[in-house]
């Protein structure tokens, strides 16, 4: 089996120390940051993203592939640094206001992450005007909004409308996503994409900037 087949195996079973091991073999062996990335780490994950899909793994597994991945991508990410990969796009995601929720988001963030963008991570309970900032001073390609309350949902279309109204919404794309979002809601608001899961937020997100 080669080294990628191995970390595959080693995400989907959620064996942090196995990857992180295989990892830093890689790196040893000469294989670069990328192929590591490429055709193992985000592999696992995408993996495990289209087994949750099909309900095949549920919550827990997803959260140890994620933490294996990370320990993975720890290693590497100074590498890749060091490499100058062309970053494909810059991200800056957040739970909104009110909604401290942050287990999927994280899933996203990684995910993203995983598949090459940078990831400007903002928390949870994040008002309007630190996206607005994030979007402003360039900083991001795209903003993403994650709720898991249908309390706090409105507080999307609130964000949406202060894009539209700083004249930021041409420039930066807004995707949503949450447990009670739905295509419907996002059409209702005008948000420029939504996904139902992290495997869909990184075709999201793909599609967004290539156009
Ligand atoms: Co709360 N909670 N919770 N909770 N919680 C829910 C959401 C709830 C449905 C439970 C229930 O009643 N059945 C309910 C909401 C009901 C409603 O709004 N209609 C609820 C409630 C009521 C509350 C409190 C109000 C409870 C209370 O205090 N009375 C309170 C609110 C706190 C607040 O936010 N202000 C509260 C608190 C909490 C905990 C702190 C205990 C904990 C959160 C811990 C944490 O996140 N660090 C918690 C949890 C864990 C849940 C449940 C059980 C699980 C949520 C979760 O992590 N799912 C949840 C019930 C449920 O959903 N079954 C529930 C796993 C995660 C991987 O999925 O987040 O959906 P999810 O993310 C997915 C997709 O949605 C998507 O991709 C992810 C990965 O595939 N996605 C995006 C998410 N964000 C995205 C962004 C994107 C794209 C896709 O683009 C930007």
């Amino acid at each position: 089996m080669d080294i990628f087949q191995e970390i595959i195996e080693k995400i989907e079973k959620g064996d942090a120390n196995a990857v992180k091991s295989l990892v830093e073999k890689a790196v040893a062996d000469n294989i670069t940051a990328n192929d590591i990335l490429n055709n193992g780490l985000v592999k696992g994950m995408n993996n495990i993203g289209a087994k949750f899909k099909n309900n095949e793994v549920y919550i827990p597994e997803v959260l140890i592939a994620a933490r294996a991945m990370k320990a993975g991508l720890e290693i590497i990410k100074p590498l890749l640094a060091e490499a100058k990969t062309e970053s494909k796009g810059k991200i800056a995601i957040g739970t909104i206001k009110g909604d401290l929720h942050d287990i999927g988001k994280n899933i996203v963030c990684i995910m993203l992450e995983g598949a090459g963008y940078d990831v400007i991570d903002l928390g949870i309970d994040v008002p309007k005007e630190k996206f607005i900032e994030a979007a402003e001073n360039g900083s991001a390609d795209i903003l993403g909004l994650s709720a898991l309350l249908t309390t706090t949902m409105p507080y999307m279309k609130e964000i949406v409308d202060a894009m539209d109204q700083s004249g930021l919404k041409d420039k930066v794309k807004v995707i949503i996503g949450g447990a009670p979002i739905t295509q419907a809601y996002g059409d209702e608001i005008s948000a420029d994409g939504y996904a139902a899961d992290a495997a869909t937020a990184v075709d999201v997100v793909k599609r967004l900037l290539q156009k």
